[in-house]
């Protein structure tokens, strides 16, 4: 059995915890895409709580293997210390296993990050993920394979200082000594592409999807994306093999929200926006930064869940919007005189005014109100909520269906 689990909106959906409770049933969870951006929050119900940049999410106590695959950017820095907390925090680590084939990220590409980032106003990490994929695809990139060899990996860092220079006259900052003292903490867990093929082939494996949908490099809100395919589409080249895929499963929340910039159609401000995001406790896993925060926007769900191929839905924080008396949802986008359930294209959500229904609000997810919402979503979705999850931890999750 083989599925991938991804966020169908702007990330932090809440697919950490999801995909921590369904590694109970599987093998292996692997990362396919992205890097230490990722802030993937787990509660176990030990009372242990946990942030993964980098690393898959598991189920404490699971025999299984965390992999990280080719198409994820290694942040040795992120990685060193994610194991040392790791190790602190959980008395029984999972075997982890990462690709030779994957680039890693330097101190430099984060000041890169930075230091672009003030032009573009992506509003990025600033963990390097772009400048570090650009480096992949200039076919300058390091891999953790040239560490392998002392001699050829100085080659590689030369090669890179130069083309800097070259190219747009930066001097870089390498610290040679600094970055080969992280490898070697991490040489243990690092494993050939093809090893990692040959387990996948062979066993049940559960994808962890990166950021979500909405932010995918072709097909998420571009400019303001990330610097891959965090949809289901990057599992494939994030792996380096076809592999044939069961299940294909999308997280979303009951709300909405945003870290960075670009549209954001159901948006809201001022005192209502601070209450849901407070309630919510929406600050970015990995940077601290407050998360925009709006509405539940169903065209943009629609459009997530058909370009990712997603069969069944996980509904998250239900249990935040409780006590509403009526949950705005967004079911159309005016523009000029005219209303739209669907887009043909993302960029059109840039000038829609949103259309919103009022549902009654649940005190509790017993209520039959919140049952009204479900199906209110599924109908217009035409996908089912198999699972859904109320609260931070691990197991608080229910199938449904
Ligand atoms: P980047 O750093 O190049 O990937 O940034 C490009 C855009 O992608 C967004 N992005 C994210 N959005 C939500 N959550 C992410 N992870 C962290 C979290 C974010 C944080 O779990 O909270 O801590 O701020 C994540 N990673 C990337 C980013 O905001 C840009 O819009
Ligand atoms: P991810 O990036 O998609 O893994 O999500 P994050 O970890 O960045 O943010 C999701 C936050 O919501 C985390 O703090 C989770 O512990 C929390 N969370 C996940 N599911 C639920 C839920 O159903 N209810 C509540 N109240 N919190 C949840
Ligand atoms: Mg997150």
């Amino acid at each position: 059995m083989k599925i991938v689990i991804v966020g169908l909106q702007w990330g932090d959906e809440g697919k950490g915890k999801v995909v921590a409770y369904f590694s109970q049933f599987f093998d292996n969870v692997v990362r396919f895409s992205g890097g230490s951006n990722a802030g993937h929050t787990i509660e176990y119900n030990e009372g242990i709580k946990i942030v993964n940049h980098l690393l898959p999410s598991f189920y404490n106590g699971k025999q299984l293997n965390l992999i990280i695959s080719n198409g994820v950017l290694v942040d040795l820095e992120t990685l060193v210390e994610e194991i040392e907390e790791l190790k602190n925090k959980i008395d029984y680590l999972p075997e982890i296993k990462i690709s030779n084939l994957a680039h890693v990220v330097l101190p430099f590409h984060k000041v890169l990050d930075e230091k672009i980032d003030e032009e573009t106003h992506i509003g990025t990490t600033k963990r390097g993920i772009g400048p570090a994929y650009a480096d992949k695809i200039n076919r300058i990139g390091i891999r953790l394979k040239d560490f392998e060899n002392k001699d050829n990996l100085m080659k590689k860092l030369r090669n890179i200082s130069e083309f800097y220079y070259k190219m747009y006259g930066i001097n870089l900052t390498l610290n040679y000594k600094y970055i080969i003292e992280l490898y070697e903490k991490i040489k243990r867990y690092i494993v050939s592409q093809m090893e990692i093929i040959e387990e996948i082939k062979e066993s049940n494996v559960l994808f962890e999807g990166t950021q979500g949908v909405l932010l995918d490099l072709d097909m998420g809100t571009y400019p303001y994306v990330t610097g891959t395919n965090c949809n289901t589409t990057g599992v494939q080249s994030g792996v380096g093999y076809p592999v044939k895929i069961d299940k294909y499963l999308g997280v979303f929340k009951a709300y909405l929200t945003r870290v960075g910039n670009g549209p954001f159609p159901t948006e809201i401000y001022g005192e209502e926006a601070a209450m849901l995001r407070e309630k919510g406790k929406e600050f970015g896993a990995t940077t601290g930064r407050p998360r925009r925060v709006g509405w539940l926007d169903l065209i943009l769900l629609k459009y997530a869940i058909k370009v990712s191929g997603v069969e069944e839905l996980v509904l998250t924080k239900g249990d935040i919007l409780s006590k509403i008396t009526k949950i705005p949802v967004c079911i159309g986008y005016k523009i000029g005189s005219k209303v739209k359930e669907n887009i043909t294209s993302i960029d059109e959500i840039k000038e829609v005014t949103p259309v919103y229904t009022y549902l009654d609000g649940w005190e509790t997810l017993n209520d039959l109100n919140f049952k009204r919402f479900l199906e209110f979503i599924e109908n217009f979705v035409d996908v089912k909520i198999k699972y859904v999850s109320y609260g931070p931890k691990v197991d608080q999750i229910k199938q449904i269906r």
